[in-house]
C-alpha cells in the first residue's frame, strides 16, 4: 500500500522502482492484476508483463501494450504505468474500460538500454539495446527494426556500430523482441490491437513501414480508427496526431507493429509516438497534463475492440 501512495505516475522512475510497483499493484489487486514472468533481459532484468482484466478466464478480446523499446523515449513507459494505475486505481475507468476487454500491458520492452540512459555517466541518447556484438565497441540492435516480417528490407542499418537502426545480425537476436514476439504468437486468437508506444512527434501510424509503395487491405478501418483517437485526445485538451502509414512518414522494415499485423494477423496494429516539442527531453513536470489527454485516446481504442 505504501508503494503505491508513494508511486507517482508523473515521474520518470528507475526500472527497480518500476518492477516495485507492478509488483506491489498486483499484490493490491490479485482479483484484476496477474503479472506473466516473460524471461530476462540481454543483462539479466526481470521482465513482466501486467495482464489486466474483470475476469481472466472469460476469454475476452486483448489490448496489448508495449513501450519502451527505445531507451531514451521515457515519456512511453511513463504512459503505461498511467495505463497501469489509471485502470486498475480509477473505479469508472475499472467499470468502463476494462468492460469486456483485457489489457496486457509491458511498460519497458528495453530495460537494459532505459538503465542505460538514466545512468549518469552513460548516454541520456542512447536508443538501442545493450547486447553486445562481437565488435569491441559496439553494442546493441534497434529493437523496432529487429522484428521478424520483411526483416531489413528498408530503413536498417547493418553496422553494429550505428547508433541508431541496426537491425541486428538475425531477425529476433534480441530477447527482448522475443519475448514481445511470444506474447503475440501465445495469444494470437485474442488479441484484437497491438499499440506499441515512442516518443516523439504526435504521429499515430499503422502498416506498412516497411514500404511506402502500398497499403494493407485494412488501411481505412486502421486509419479511421486512429483518427477517432486523434479526435478523443484533441478534445481532452490534447495535440491531434498525424495519422498515416508508418512508410508514408518513412520506410523502415523490421517495426514490432508490421509483425503484429502481417505474421500475427493482429487487425488493429499501430505505432504511436507521444508528445511534440521537446524532442526526447519531455519535462517530468509535464506528463501530469498530457498523460490523461492520451488515456482518452485509448478508450476510444477500448471501444472499438469492444464493439468488433
Ligand atoms: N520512431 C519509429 C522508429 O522505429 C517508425 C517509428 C517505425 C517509423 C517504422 C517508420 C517505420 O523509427 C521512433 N521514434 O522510434
Ligand atoms: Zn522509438
Amino acid at each position: 500500500r505504501r508503494v503505491l501512495r508513494g508511486f507517482n505516475v508523473f515521474e520518470y522512475h528507475s526500472y527497480a522502482s518500476i518492477q516495485d510497483f507492478i509488483e506491489t499493484i498486483e499484490s493490491r489487486h490479485p482479483e484484476l492484476i496477474k503479472l506473466q514472468n516473460l524471461g530476462l533481459s540481454f543483462q539479466g532484468r526481470k521482465m513482466k508483463l501486467v495482464k489486466i482484466s474483470q475476469n481472466h478466464n472469460a476469454g475476452n478480446p486483448i489490448i496489448f501494450i508495449d513501450a519502451g523499446i527505445h531507451a531514451r523515449e521515457w515519456v512511453a513507459p511513463a504512459m503505461a504505468l498511467y495505463l497501469i494505475q489509471r485502470l486498475v486505481m480509477d473505479p469508472e475507468a475499472r467499470k468502463n474500460d476494462l468492460r469486456g476487454v483485457d489489457w496486457y500491458i509491458l511498460p519497458v520492452v528495453n530495460p537494459d538500454g532505459y538503465e542505460y540512459t538514466r545512468a549518469s555517466k552513460a548516454n541520456r541518447m542512447w536508443r538501442k539495446t545493450r547486447s553486445k556484438s562481437g565488435l569491441a565497441d559496439c553494442f546493441g540492435v534497434d529493437g523496432n527494426r529487429n522484428y521478424g516480417y520483411y526483416w531489413a528490407v528498408s530503413g536498417v542499418s547493418k553496422n553494429p556500430c550505428d547508433m541508431e537502426t541496426y537491425a541486428g545480425h538475425k531477425p529476433f537476436s534480441e530477447p527482448e523482441t522475443q519475448m514481445v514476439r511470444d506474447v503475440m504468437l501465445a495469444n494470437a486468437d485474442r488479441l484484437k490491437l497491438y499499440v506499441s508506444l515512442h516518443a516523439y512527434g504526435q504521429y499515430l501510424v499503422y502498416p506498412w513501414g516497411y514500404t511506402a509503395e502500398y497499403l494493407p487491405k485494412r488501411w481505412k478501418k486502421l486509419d479511421a480508427l486512429a483518427r477517432n483517437v486523434s479526435v478523443a485526445v484533441q478534445r481532452a485538451g490534447g495535440q491531434p496526431f498525424r495519422v498515416m502509414s508508418a512508410g508514408q512518414w518513412y520506410p523502415a522494415a523490421g517495426g514490432s507493429d508490421d509483425f503484429a499485423f502481417g505474421a500475427v494477423h493482429v487487425p488493429y496494429s499501430y505505432t504511436m509516438e507521444l508528445t511534440d516539442g521537446f524532442e526526447f527531453l519531455f519535462p517530468e513536470s509535464r506528463l501530469r497534463h498530457v498523460l490523461p489527454q492520451f488515456y482518452e485516446g485509448f478508450r476510444v481504442f477500448a471501444a472499438q475492440i469492444r464493439k468488433e
